[in-house]
């Protein structure tokens, strides 16, 4: 069905995103792009020029400006909200920054069991900046829906156990199998925090929240199951309770998807190398997203296009498809090609 009254949506819940979210016809396939924020477009470097990372999330106003960069740039379906992972345990207290270049560095890791006791419960008086931001956004936003966020479980554990970014998670991981009890609370620290900072999102207006597991990709399904899917399950029920749907994402989940959706998603989002047909017979009666490989927007406009218009086809087999890239945005990325991919995508006819 493809309508000019469809097309203009006048609330969040009329337009594409969240159309195809709930499985319903769409005008056109929705799109979104992770990290379309920062540092691929160069008023973001603007704006951030003398400010820190964690700085820059903390004042609404910045929020809200960087938020809208690329609503305005590139007219996508869905708004995501500009903070990061680690923003809510910098907001609880613990000592972190992001370091250029790097990424978020823990200045004490998390080893012990009075080490994670010693982490607070993250309250909304926490995050006070995050509900002007969030409010703010809404109304400028108008029909385009915000998704929230917020990092799964063992992806922020990564952080807080290895101390910063990491490649195989290995002290992570050990704890995981030698230090039940540890892990146990600190997984459920660390959901409990998820889950407080997506109430404050949704309640301040986000239409739709995402969490991100980007390296649950690391452990075997048997692991995913036992040790981290009850944790992220728990954060994902709290939102659903909120009437808010989820999506859920990780990246080398070509074995954990069917679990992603289990754990209680609306929507899971697949990395580019798992081909859509294959993620669509894992979730089952779920939507899905991606997952176009984010290095094609470095070939030539045509190439890039055909095989996106192949990752719309294959989405259409599924309950609803959410046009993204396979993983965030690769900062040297030419901001005139997205907005071609953008225009592609939301033109293609279905
Ligand atoms: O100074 C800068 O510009 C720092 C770069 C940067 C940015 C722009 C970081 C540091 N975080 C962010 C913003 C951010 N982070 C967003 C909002 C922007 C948008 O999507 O438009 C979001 C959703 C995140 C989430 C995030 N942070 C994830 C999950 C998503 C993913 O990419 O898998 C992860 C793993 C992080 C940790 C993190 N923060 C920053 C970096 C460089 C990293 C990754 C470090 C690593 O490789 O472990």
């Amino acid at each position: 069905m493809t309508t000019t009254a469809a097309t203009a949506a006048t609330t969040p819940a009329d337009g594409a995103f969240l159309k195809a979210v709930r499985g319903e016809p769409v005008p056109h396939t929705p799109v979104w792009f992770m990290r379309q924020a920062g540092r691929s477009l160069p008023e973001y470097l603007a704006v951030r020029e003398g400010v820190g990372m964690l700085e820059s999330c903390m004042r609404p106003e910045l929020v809200v400006e960087i938020t809208m960069q690329p609503v305005r740039r590139y007219g996508v379906d869905a708004a995501i909200f500009f903070s990061d992972i680690v923003l809510p345990l910098k907001a609880v207290g613990v000592d972190l920054d992001i370091v250029p270049g790097v990424g978020p560095v823990v200045a004490s890791p998390v080893r012990t069991l009075a080490d994670v006791e010693a982490i607070p419960d993250l309250t909304p008086e926490h995050v006070p900046f995050i509900t002007e931001a969030v409010a703010g956004l809404v109304s400028e936003l108008g029909a385009t829906p915000l998704i929230g966020f917020a990092g799964a479980p063992f992806t922020v554990a990564s952080y807080l156990v290895e101390g910063g970014p990491s490649k195989d998670h290995a002290r992570t991981k050990a704890m995981m199998f030698g230090a039940p009890d540890v892990w146990d609370a600190l997984m459920r620290k660390i959901a409990g925090i998820a889950a407080a900072y997506l109430e404050v999102q949704v309640a301040a207006g986000a239409s739709a929240v995402q969490l991100f597991d980007s390296w649950a990709g690391a452990l075997t399904p048997d692991d995913y199951r036992t040790a981290v899917m009850p944790h992220s399950a728990r954060v994902l029920a709290a939102a659903g309770e909120l009437g808010v749907p989820r999506i859920h994402f990780g990246v080398g989940t070509a074995n954990l998807l069917g679990l992603m959706g289990e754990a209680g998603a609306d929507v899971v989002g697949v990395d580019w190398r798992t081909p859509l047909p294959a993620a669509i017979a894992q979730v089952g009666d779920r939507a899905i997203q991606g997952n176009l490989d984010p290095t094609l927007v470095f070939a030539p406009t045509e190439v890039m296009t055909a095989r996106a218009a192949e990752v719309i086809e294959a989405g259409r087999a599924a309950r609803g498809h959410v046009f993204n890239l396979g993983h965030g945005v690769i900062p040297a990325t030419d901001p005139d090609q997205l907005k071609r991919l953008t225009e592609f995508v939301q033109g293609y006819r279905l």
